[in-house]
């Protein structure tokens, strides 16, 4: 397995086109201090130029347990604002950057740890998963993200409930409150992420950059303004020789069709 040169917390593997990113502190259940941030960003830098395709996992029996509470005692105003805006960055390159990613996640998701996997298109659960909110209780907000992503995931009511009453919601009900795509059996959340991944890896790539960087604009855009950009990007993505030969492929039946779900 190759490491990214600042870490020892986050491993980096290139399986194929896909970069498989592992938060790998599992004796602190791999909760997320700053230098996790910088090698996670790193890793996901580096996965950007070099995969098609990204996942994100955790060692361990948790997925992650959120922000490195031993490192926000006695913290300086402005060292939490700077270290939130750090998270940012660094997420935002996993939800508007090059390549897509799956978060495949086992065990608590908690805190900064849902934030990160938010970021994230396709969210993976095994069915023991369980979500958590727990700001409320210790004193805090989120800082990762959680506020828009989460919130537009499931919704702000069903946030606020959670970081309001400290309740955690399991992988079936998260799945049915749209936080999570798919539910696994116990210890198949990575497999079935690097499946997706390699999926999403055949795509053109210019597809998969519209769907990272078009859907989150236009979801914050008035409606007029919306279809207009989805004109644009749909015009270029066409106008690519990729999908020159891809639609000539299928015209040619070379390309495979669309097939009816296994489960239907
Ligand atoms: C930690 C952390 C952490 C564990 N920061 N050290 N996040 C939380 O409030 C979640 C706090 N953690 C837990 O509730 C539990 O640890 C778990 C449910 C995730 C896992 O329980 P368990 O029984 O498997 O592990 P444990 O024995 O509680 O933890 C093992 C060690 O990890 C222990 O340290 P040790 O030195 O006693 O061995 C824990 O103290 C340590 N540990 N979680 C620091 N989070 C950008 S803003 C985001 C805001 C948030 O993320 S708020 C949510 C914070």
């Amino acid at each position: 397995m190759d490491q990214p040169a600042s870490s020892g917390l986050v491993t980096y593997e290139l399986r194929g086109q896909v970069a498989i990113i592992g938060l790998d502190r599992p004796e602190k259940r791999n909760a997320i201090s700053d230098r996790v941030v910088a090698a996670l960003t790193e890793a996901v830098v580096r996965a950007s130029s070099e995969a098609k395709a990204a996942v994100l996992t955790g060692r361990g029996p948790h997925f992650c347990a959120g922000l490195d509470l031993a490192e926000h005692v006695e913290k300086p105003l402005i060292e939490a604002v700077k270290g939130s805006r750090t998270w940012h960055r660094s997420f935002d390159l996993i939800e508007r950057g090059a390549i897509p990613f799956v978060a495949a996640m086992q065990g608590a998701v908690v805190g900064g740890g849902f934030e990160l996997a938010a970021a994230a298109q396709i969210r993976v659960a095994e069915s023991g998963a369980f979500f958590g909110l727990p700001e409320g209780q210790r004193g805090i907000f989120v800082g990762g993200g959680g506020s828009v992503r989460i919130a537009r995931l499931i919704g702000a009511h069903r946030m606020a409930d959670m970081m309001l009453t400290g309740r955690t919601v399991g992988a079936a009900e998260m799945e049915r409150w749209g936080g999570v795509n798919y539910v696994t059996g116990e210890g198949e959340a990575l497999d079935k992420a690097v499946a997706l991944a390699e999926r999403m890896a055949e795509n053109a790539e210019m597809s998969n950059y519209a769907v990272l960087n078009a859907l989150p604009r236009i979801r914050d855009m008035s409606s007029e303004d919306g279809l207009f950009v989805e004109s644009i990007m749909s015009a270029l993505t066409t106008a690519t020789p990729e999908a020159e030969a891809r639609l000539r492929a299928f015209l040619e039946k070379r390309a495979g069709k669309v097939e009816a779900p296994k489960d239907a």
